[in-house]
């Protein structure tokens, strides 16, 4: 199988830790997309990824799919290791839950915040920004560390009492918020406790 992303951005890194987890990064083949020339608005990448986005796992029949959360479902079947979506209903359902929480709450919010009110990628591909909107997304960041922040304090994962697919979207959307310079305040020590924990996995190294 392929995947096609960019290395260092932050959701490739999504797809990355869960490969890496399952310690099965060497069995993926990753073709560099070059964003910053905006191949993933090109017509032949449209064909993988209507939403212009990286990254998106191509498997050996053809098909084509996108959406971190998605393709991570795919690792977490395929490969053996730890399970990053859970097994019973109860757990599925949760990591579900706190995933597509740490995705929209922190994750997709910074995203919007470096798209629309930061430079983000430049100019040639920073087209139609809404700094208001961008920085309504901030605050929403903001709101979502404290909510994180919160959770951590209740449970030692974002989704419980293990390490999940949650833990590596909302990680991710640290990263996401490091890029718009969004930092976690200091006073939220559950959550910067979180983040040296999941760093020092070997799949970060
Ligand atoms: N919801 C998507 C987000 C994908 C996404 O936005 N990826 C970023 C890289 S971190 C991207 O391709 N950005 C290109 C752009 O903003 O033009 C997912 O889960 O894969």
């Amino acid at each position: 199988m392929k995947i096609y992303d960019v290395e260092g951005f932050p959701n490739p890194l999504r797809v990355r830790m869960a490969l890496a987890e399952k310690n099965a990064l060497d069995q993926v083949t990753f073709v560099p997309v070059d964003v910053m020339n905006a191949e993933h608005r090109s017509d032949a990448f449209l064909v993988k990824n209507p939403a212009a986005g990286v990254p998106v796992l191509e498997l050996d029949d053809g098909t084509y799919i996108s959406e971190c959360s998605a393709i991570i479902e795919y690792i977490d079947h395929t490969f053996a290791g730890i399970s990053l979506t859970g097994t019973s209903a109860k757990e599925r359902a949760v990591i579900s839950m706190m995933q597509r929480r740490a995705e929209f709450m922190v994750l997709d919010a910074a995203a919007t915040y470096f798209h629309h009110a930061t430079d983000g990628l430049g100019p040639d591909l920073e087209i139609d920004q809404n700094k208001a909107w961008g920085n309504k997304q901030a605050k929403n960041v903001l709101a979502g560390f404290k909510y994180f922040n919160t959770v951590l304090g209740n449970a030692p994962y974002v989704a419980g009492d293990v390490f999940t697919m949650a833990d590596i979207t909302l990680f991710a959307g640290l990263v996401f918020a490091d890029f718009g310079k969004l930092t976690v305040p200091s006073q939220y020590t559950n959550l910067l406790a979180w983040r040296a924990k999941i760093q020092d996995r070997p799949s970060l190294k």
